[in-house]
């Protein structure tokens, strides 16, 4: 039976498996990270695993805010896990950063101790676009319930919501006497840390003025763009940890090699210098964000709806179809690049063929209907700001609206079939095309602002997508 990865097998671990270097039982835990699921421990752990080689205060206390899976998992291991970088070489680091992992349903006081204590001086969050329950002007959702039961409860009892914790922690520093974390959203939404920010400030002055006071005269909330491709975790990747390793571990990640985070310069003193592990940090990453989110997420999602409704799987399988290569490269340099203020100096050109260059790694399995998932709160993002900003312009929007039509047709194959939506809104959407059928959900304010939805020239367009789709649209 192969023993599981820990700190007392790590001795016993293959010869040439990168590991971490540092001494773990000198670190100290200054990081606390809610949502320490696959992209967080394949991507800003690994930058704090690099760091801890030579400064010992950045360990890191992973907290689920809802699930207890990765805890368990990762209790038997001492939070010690694989991260497979895969490439036409494919690399294994043990990743020794995450010492401690907690779950919030389980020990809110520990984790509570953890956000108020000195040594914690930075706060990260990777909760998806829809963990922030936000809505559409950018405000708290207060129809999201955890968000609804926090404002209700103004400070007492267990938050419920990421925003909830944020407050909650910053409250128990302020009264412990000690300074803010830096709030560092780490998530694909555009200005993540100016949104952040207001949406702690709406729940803290629920709560207290003069904690909202202090928290705007004191706390810091970068912007972050951050980027690499993570597939979720599957039997290929955990057998081949343990071929490598000689361990067994429960919760493996896997990434490609490409690893990028762009993070806006204003950490404040005592802030991690992630600048010496390769961290950008700049005053644009405005820039930086919309050329990602737009280019990159926005040909993601294109790609995995109009791949799905062809029947491919992965995201390599799709971007090798010559006809949806051929749509993919059109979309992003004819109708998303025009729209992408890039930052100074970058070519969006040669950026636009690394990300195709990315989308054809034949090392990755990126299932699309991974990408798929959460629709509802990546298509406003990723394609219809686009959207508008081309209609706006004057320009063409027929390869625009045939992705969006990609996305109303899922909805609707999903729906048919019987299949459930992994969604926010899975219900409401459901609903909308079991009445009215894929092109009803140009009604969804949630999703589709009215200008845009009634906007001729984008329902024409969107029209045409779901005819071409198969799916006869009248709307
Ligand atoms: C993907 C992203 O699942 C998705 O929505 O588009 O997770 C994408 O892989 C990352 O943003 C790449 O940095």
């Amino acid at each position: 039976m192969t023993e599981r990865l820990s700190m007392r097998s790590l001795g016993q671990l293959a010869v040439g498996v990168e590991r971490f270097g540092y001494d773990r039982a000198a670190t100290t835990i200054g990081v606390a990270h809610l949502g320490p699921g696959a992209f967080h421990r394949a991507h800003q752990a690994w930058f704090f695993d690099r760091l801890l080689e030579t400064d010992p205060r950045w360990a890191i206390s992973g907290i689920a805010p809802k699930s207890t899976t990765l805890p368990d998992a990762l209790a038997p291991q001492d939070g010690l896990y694989a991260l497979a970088e895969l490439e036409a070489v494919t690399r294994v680091r043990v990743i020794g950063a995450m010492t401690e992992v907690l779950a919030a349903s389980r020990d809110p006081a520990a984790v509570l101790a953890r956000l108020a204590a000195p040594a914690t001086r930075w706060l990260g969050l990777t909760v998806t676009e829809k963990g922030y329950g936000l809505d559409a002007a950018g405000d708290l959702d207060h129809r999201n319930p955890d968000i609804a039961a926090d404002l209700a409860g103004r400070g007492q009892g267990t938050p419920r919501s990421a925003v909830g914790w944020v407050v909650a922690g910053l409250a128990a520093r302020r009264a412990a006497g000690h300074g803010p974390f830096v709030v560092a959203s780490c998530d694909n939404l555009p200005a993540n840390g100016r949104k952040l920010r207001h949406a702690v400030m709406q729940m803290a002055a629920e709560r207290d003025a003069e904690l909202a006071a202090w928290i705007e005269g004191e706390a810091r909330f970068p912007s972050s763009m951050v980027d690499s491709i993570t597939p979720a975790a599957d039997g290929a990747l955990l057998a081949l940890v343990e071929s490598r390793l000689g361990l067994v571990d429960a919760a493996p990640v896997q990434r490609e090699g490409f690893v990028q985070w762009v993070l806006e310069d204003d950490l404040g003193p005592g802030a991690p210098d992630l600048g010496a592990v390769g961290v950008t940090l700049t005053s644009d990453v405005e820039g930086y964000e919309a050329a990602k989110l737009r280019l990159l997420n926005g040909a993601h999602s294109s790609l995995a709806y109009l791949g799905l409704a062809r029947g491919f799987e992965t995201v390599a399988e799709a971007a090798a179809d010559p006809e949806l290569g051929a749509l993919l490269r059109d979309l992003m340099i004819i109708d998303i690049a025009p729209a992408v203020r890039a930052p100074k100096g970058m070519d969006v050109g040669a950026y636009i063929e690394a990300i195709l260059k990315r989308f054809a790694n034949p090392a990755i399995r990126h299932r699309l209907i991974q990408i798929a998932m959460d629709g509802s709160q990546k298509l406003p993002i990723r394609l219809l700001a686009t959207v508008q900003e081309a209609l706006d312009d004057g320009r063409p929007v027929a390869r625009l609206g045939l992705a969006v039509a990609g996305w109303m047709a899922f909805v609707a194959r999903e729906t048919a079939a019987g299949r459930p939506l992994l969604d926010p809104l899975a219900d409401r959407l459901a609903a909308t095309v079991s009445d009215g059928g894929a092109a009803a959900l140009l009604e969804v304010r949630e999703v589709f602002p009215a200008r845009l939805a009634q906007d001729a020239r984008f329902r024409a367009a969107v029209r045409e997508g779901l005819n071409g789709l198969g799916i006869v649209a009248t709307a």
